[in-house]
């Protein structure tokens, strides 16, 4: 069952960034406000067209669908994380409006980015439940935006797994920023919430322990290295995405739980630098991004603790810098 649960989604989303990227980014709407969210939440009706119809427009107060207001809010604490922690306005930094539609087909099992916006499913109540539930889902599936719009990670492989790991860290970032969590409160995982109540599990992935965040008889183990030892050679889930995702994953838990504090602010920063700094090249390996983390490091903190921290982590995990 594993294997079927991205592919779709995954079909859908690699048409549209084939077809999206390199296409000019959309100015601003007339009207809309540098600093302010501009959310529109649309409602599928359990069908695949999109976006579906319109039910939630920016500034508008709570309607009687629980899914539509928590994706309004989940994406309103993620634009605030971006603002707030890294200055930045919006998935293009101008202010692109924040386009989500939820009940997407009947019992879907997942949530993704088409290249131009966010689409949740409502889970089929046997393996998942709303992907709007986790926060971290919401702000995953936004940062899939705010790679598109920088780096441009492939995905596939490595960069694909990096492109996965950026999303992770930065939805693991939005939780603790509403939680007001430091990092060693956190629980690093991915998707706390998500399962049905049958399933033998915590979350889809984890940060601070990959590979064990579910072992269940439909779902299978979670398949997570945590290290460069284990890294998964595969062409499922192009190349493993979700799978040696893990290793960054960890590699940012460790540099964040080292510094200690709130994780958006020293860690995030540097890898939010990386990110968007215009060095990454779409193709990067892990190595290539390990490199540049420890350039970014210097940059912003010179030869102190966040350097050491993020040395110590890459080492950690088996990856060259
Ligand atoms: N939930 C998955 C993701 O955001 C969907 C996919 O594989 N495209 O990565
Ligand atoms: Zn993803």
């Amino acid at each position: 069952a594993r294997r079927t649960l991205e592919r779709d989604a995954f079909e859908r989303t690699h048409r549209r960034l084939t077809t999206v990227v390199g296409a000019p980014s959309v100015a601003a709407p007339l009207g809309a406000e540098a600093g302010k969210p501009h959310r529109t939440l649309y409602d599928a009706k359990h069908r695949t067209e999109l976006p579906g119809k319109k039910v939630r427009a920016e500034g508008s107060e709570p309607g009687k669908d629980a899914t539509v207001n928590r994706a309004y809010a989940g994406l309103g604490a993620t634009f605030e994380l971006y603002l707030k922690a890294y200055e930045r306005d919006s998935i293009d930094a101008n202010g692109l409006p924040l386009d989500a539609t939820v009940h997407y087909d009947r019992d879907y099992n997942n949530a993704f980015w088409n290249g131009e916006q966010m689409v949740f499913g409502d889970g089929d109540g046997e393996i998942f439940l709303d992907f709007t539930i986790p926060i971290d889902v919401i702000g995953h599936e936004l940062t899939h935006g705010v790679t598109q719009y920088t780096a441009n990670l492939t995905y596939f492989g490595q960069p694909g797994a990096l492109n996965e790991s950026m999303s992770d860290v930065f939805g693991s970032l939005i939780k603790q920023y509403t939680l007001g969590q430091t990092a060693a409160e956190a629980d690093w995982l991915i998707g706390a919430g998500l399962l049905a109540p049958r399933v033998t599990g915590k979350a889809l992935r984890s940060m601070k322990e990959p590979g064990t965040a579910y072992d269940d008889d439909v779902l299978g183990k979670d398949p997570q290295p945590a290290t460069m030892d284990d890294y998964v050679r595969t062409g499922r889930d192009n190349g493993g995405v979700h799978i040696n995702s893990g290793i960054p994953n960890h590699a940012f838990y460790i540099v964040a739980t080292t510094l200690g504090g709130h994780a958006w602010e020293r860690a995030g920063q540097i890898w939010y630098d990386v990110l968007t700094g215009g060095q990454l090249k779409k193709d990067a390996l892990f190595t290539d991004f390990a490199t540049l983390t420890v350039a970014a490091a210097k940059a912003r903190y010179q030869e102190g603790e966040e350097l050491q921290a993020v040395l110590k982590a890459w080492e950690q995990v088996g990856v060259r810098t």
